[in-house]
Order: structure tokens, then sequence, then C-alpha cells
């Protein structure tokens, strides 16, 4: 007999494409909540009820209602933004949300801290600036990732375009969200079937990341889909087809696990949007719709084999896919400072810890890039490292931002240790749901008291790679970390080591449930001999396996990489 479905999977059914009753939510005066359902329906619409949990327990006792508030998440392939947009979601920020801008590890924006009754005005001003947030969050297709390296080459610029495209192609077809949020009227007769999706979407959420070799910023592996792009004499001639990677799961329940990406073969650019169309109808027609625990596609790929899935997906190409072509990564993270693109313009990539942008003492991050957006010609590009590029600046025009950079505290670029420009960390308390431990708000000063150590072995300039997150559910790509801080409870986390420098190998459990004492004590003797011990250029995630502290790694294609 079949599982039953999810609760979930019934709520989109009855849902009336994405409406449920958001309307009459929002409109209810008595809460800063959504009714039930709805808050669930609000995450297709790209924005999620939250609520402070700093306060929560205090408000616990007053036998008030939690203090509600809403993310709002943008929609933003290939984290692309203009100045004047910048500009306008700075204003939002500021006037409706918590006075800070957050960048996301997948190149987006999010706002927090809007209540309900300013959710509306967000979003349709928003829409206004010519971006959206329509699936950013729900079990579609989510915000696509490229490559942020901007316009290096024409094939990067060709990447951009690309993921544009593929983002556009798989929005939900349903006019719920200009309905609710921008009063279009409602059509009737219109046509709002999903073509890709059907009726009640995917099982779970779907993400789509495009990386350009030598470089690896998104993560690749750890997308259900991703491309690498193949580039011969600067020309785009195509792209290798990954599957399967993700990199969430849930402690202590071990059929859940972080897992890369299966490389399934070469397609040709014109391939893209149908390849991305049958890994994803695949994932639609075959997922678990039961327990979403293990509804990600990575689960559908491991209960059905590999070879099957290939199979399913060639059926739907319509051909067989040839090999997989030659590629290198040699490495996942950002590279800081100045570069100048094929178009002799220049751009600036700026270190913007756990990507939060607000005015501190240390930083008065969001009026710089407020006064920088004011000037500047050119984009903005959020990178999946959580940093900001100022893309395409005329070379006279350099030293303009430069001095805004400087004035407002943006370049800690030019002297932090190689650790914290690497560092991520998910958003986790006080926002977050889900989180168990801190992560944001507890990397700086964790790197403060690791940098004690690696100034002791003077491995201050070593681009070891740190990521901190809240939960097991994994939004900083801690898996992905050569050192990763996996949240177990207030003050306490899972220490995983050994991920290589290129997001080719996933870490290892290495101790758990301990605290910062711990950690550190852990840490300290292993730095030490990485420091006396390292070959040229190792790293040290790949030290730990080659010194026997930990064994057997498992690196995808090691047989492909150049
Ligand atoms: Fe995430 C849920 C924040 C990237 C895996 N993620 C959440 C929520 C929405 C909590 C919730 O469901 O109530 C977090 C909101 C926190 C807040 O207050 O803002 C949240 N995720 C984030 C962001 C903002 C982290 C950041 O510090 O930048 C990233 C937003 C990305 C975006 O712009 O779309 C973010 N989340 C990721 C990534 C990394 C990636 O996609 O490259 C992952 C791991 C990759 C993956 O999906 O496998 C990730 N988030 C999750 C999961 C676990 C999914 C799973 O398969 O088990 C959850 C929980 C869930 O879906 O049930 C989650
Ligand atoms: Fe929240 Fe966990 Fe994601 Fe961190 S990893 S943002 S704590 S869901």
């Amino acid at each position: 007999m079949n599982a039953p479905l999810s609760p979930v999977e019934t709520l989109k059914a009855n849902s009336h494409g994405l409406r449920g009753t958001l309307v009459e939510s929002m409109a209810d005066p008595i809460t800063g909540a959504l009714r039930e359902g709805d808050a669930q329906l609000l995450k297709f619409h790209g924005s999620y009820q939250q609520d402070d949990r700093d306060v929560r327990e205090e408000r616990r006792k007053q036998k008030l209602e939690p203090a509600y508030s809403f993310m709002i998440r943008t929609r933003l392939p290939g984290g692309v933004a203009t100045a004047q947009q910048w500009l306008d979601l700075d204003a939002l920020a500021t006037q409706y949300g918590n006075g800070s801008l957050r960048l996301t590890t997948r190149q987006a924006f999010q706002i927090h801290g809007i209540i309900k009754r300013n959710l509306k005005p967000t979003i349709a001003a928003i829409n206004q600036t010519l971006m959206d947030t329509v699936a950013a969050c729900g079990d579609v297709n989510r915000n696509v990732m490229a490559s942020a390296n901007p316009v290096e080459s024409k094939a990067h610029a060709a990447v951009h375009a690309a993921s544009v495209a593929l983002s556009e192609y798989l929005l939900p077809h349903t006019r719920a969200y200009h309905e609710i949020w921008l009063d279009e009227k409602q059509i009737v007769g219109a046509d709002e079937s999903e073509p890709v999706y059907g009726p009640t979407y995917l099982p779970r959420k779907f993400k789509i990341g495009i990386a350009v070799p030598p470089i690896n910023d998104v993560d690749v592996f750890s997308q259900d889909l991703g491309f690498i792009a193949i580039i011969e004499n600067g020309e785009l001639i195509g792209y290798n087809l990954l599957a399967g990677g993700g990199m969430g799961s849930t402690h202590g329940d071990a059929r859940t696990y972080p897992r890369l990406a299966d490389v399934l073969g070469f397609i040709r650019p014109e391939q893209l949007i149908p390849a991305a169309e049958a890994v994803l109808t695949t994932q639609r027609d075959f997922g678990n719709r039961s327990d979403r625990k293990l509804s990600r596609l990575k689960y559908t790929i491991d209960k059905h084999g590999l070879a099957w899935f290939i199979d399913e997906v060639e059926k739907r190409i319509g051909e067989k896919l040839p090999p997989a072509r030659d590629y290198g990564f040699v490495h996942s993270g950002d590279r800081f400072g100045w570069t100048e693109g094929f178009d002799g313009r220049w751009h600036l990539t700026l270190r913007i810890e756990s990507g939060r942008l607000v005015d501190s003492e240390k930083q008065q991050g969001l009026t710089g890039l407020r006064e920088i957006a004011k000037i500047h010609q050119g984009d903005f590009r959020l990178t999946p490292n959580q940093n900001l590029i100022i893309a395409g600046v005329a070379a006279d025009q350099r030293d303009a931002i430069d001095l805004l950079v400087k004035e407002y505290g943006l370049d800690n670029y030019q002297h932090s240790s190689a650790m914290r420009l690497y560092a991520l960390a998910c958003v986790a308390f006080p926002t977050c749901t889900l989180a168990m431990a801190e992560a944001e708000r507890y990397l700086p000063s964790f790197l403060d008291r690791i940098e004690v150590i690696l100034e002791k072995y003077s491995l201050e300039h070593a681009p070891i790679l740190l990521r901190i997150s809240g939960c097991p559910n994994g939004c900083s790509r801690p898996y992905l970390g050569e050192i990763a801080l996996v949240g177990k409870a207030l003050g306490r986390y899972n220490l995983h080591l050994g991920a290589d420098f290129q997001g080719r190998r996933l870490n290892r459990l290495f101790k758990e449930n301990i605290d910062e004492a711990g950690i550190l004590e852990t840490l300290e003797p292993l730095l030490r001999d990485y420091a006396s011990q390292r070959l040229d250029n190792e790293a040290f995630g790949d030290y730990l396996f080659r010194s026997g502290v930990l064994s057997e790694p498992k690196t995808i294609d090691m047989e492909l990489v150049s």
C-alpha cells in the first residue's frame, strides 16, 4: 500500500493555484501571524513567517503571542542587481525591515523583520524595482545560481544569460502572486495550468547552479541540478550535467544525509532547458510525496539507482548523453579585490561577513553601499559565498569607489585572515525558526579565537574553509567546509572536518556535541601539525587525509579533473 501523502501535498492541491486564504489571513488584525496553511503557501511567494527567538520565552511568560515578522527573499538569477535596485532594496530594508540587508548563499537578497501589514507594500515595491520574489522559496525551482565572476570572458556572460533563461522558464504560471501582492484582477477563464510542475508542483525545493571552471563558487556538487560550463577557446561549447546534490540532514536520522551530485554526461548549450526539464520532471514524477524528510532529488536517485535515473532523463531529453568533458576546479571561494573583465571594465569583490549589511561601529556597511550605489554606473553581483562584487566599473571610477569603500570600513578584504575571508555562516538566531545554535552572530567571535591559534602557527594566510550552520539543514553548505560547525544546541556543535578546497569532497563528522573549548582544543593540535607537516599548496582537508587523521577520501570525479 502506498504511504499517505504528506499534508503539504493536500494543501498545495487545494490551494487554488497557491492562493489559499492568504488575502484573508493578511487582513486579520487580531494576530501578527498567518493561518497555518497560508504560512506554508506564503513560501511560494518568496516569504517566510518567523518570530524573534530572542524574546520568544519572555513573551510566552507574559502570555503574549510570539513577536511575528516576515522575511522576504528575492529571486535574482546569478545574483545580478542594478544600482537602482540596490537603492530601492536598501530603502525597503530601512523603512519596513530591521535595517539590514542580507546577501544569501544562493546570491539573493533577504530582508528580515517585516511585520504583517507591511508585507504587501514591500513585495509590491520590490516588484516595482523590476525584481520579484516569485518562487524564491517553496516546492519549486529556487534562485538559479551562476558563477558570480562578472564577464571575465564572453562565456561568463553567456552563463549568466543561461541562469536567467532557466529561472524564467521554471517560474510557476499561477497568477496568484500578481493578484495577492500587486492587486491585479483575476482573469476569468485564464489558463493557469502548470505545464512543467503540474497541479502539486514538486515534492520539495529544487536547486540549480551553474559553475564556470576553474572556480566552483556555486558549489555545483551541492545542487539538485548542476551544470559545469565547458569552455573552449573562450566559447561556451556546452555543459556537464549533474544531479542529486543536497546538504540537508537531520541529527539522529540516518535516513537523511548530505550528498554530492553525480555527473550524468555532456549536453550542448541548446539542451540546457530540455535537460533541466528532464531532471526536474523526473523528480516531479518519482520524488517522495509522503515523507518530506526524504523528498529531495538525492533520495529519489538513491532509491531508484543512478543507472535508472540517467535512463529516465535520457528518455525525456530524447537522446543518449555523451560522456562528460574534462574540467578542473581550483577553489570554491571568491577572489577579492579588483579584477579586469574582457571588456576593459573593472570588478571589485568585497568581503561581507555572513552577507549581512548593517551599520555598526566596525563597519557602516549599509550606508557605505548606499553611497557607492549612488555613484556606481555598473551593477552589483552577489556571490554564492555571501560576498559582493561591485561590477562593471570604468577605470576612471575606481578611485572614487575605493575611497568610499575605505571610508565606510568595507576594505576588510585587504587585512583579514584568509580563514575569515572564506568563512560562511547561515542566519540562524534570532530569525530562523529552525536554528538550534548561533551561526551568523557566532562567526565573528569564533574567528577572533581561532585566529589566535592561526597566528601562533603562522597560518593566517592559509585559506582554510570554515563554515558554520545553526542546525543540520546546512544553509551555509557546511558539509563542504574543511572545518564545519553544525549546531546541536545553544553553544554546542558537531565538528566536521575534511572537505576539500574545490567543493568535490564532503567532510566527516569528527566530534559530536562539543562546546567552544572542545572545538578549539580539538583543532589546535591539528592546525599545529598541519603548519609543520603540510606539503606545498596542500589544503587543510587534504592534509587530514594524507596524515591519517581521516581516512577514505571520497572525491567526485577524480579521473575527470585535470
Ligand atoms: Fe536554507 C530552511 C536560510 C541556503 C538548506 N533556510 C531555511 C530557512 C528558510 C528556515 C525555515 O525553513 O524556516 C532559513 C531562513 C533563515 C532566516 O532567518 O533567514 C534558511 N538558506 C537560508 C539562507 C538565507 C542562508 C544564508 O545564510 O544565506 C540561504 C538562502 C538561499 C536563497 O537565497 O535561496 C539558504 N538552505 C540553503 C542552502 C545552500 C544552498 O542552497 O546553496 C541549503 C543546503 C542545500 C540544500 O538545499 O540541500 C539550505 N534551508 C535548507 C534546508 C534543508 C533542506 C533539506 O533538504 O533538508 C531547510 C529546511 C527545510 O527545507 O525544511 C532550510
Ligand atoms: Fe536556519 Fe538551520 Fe538554515 Fe541555519 S542551517 S539558516 S539554522 S535552517
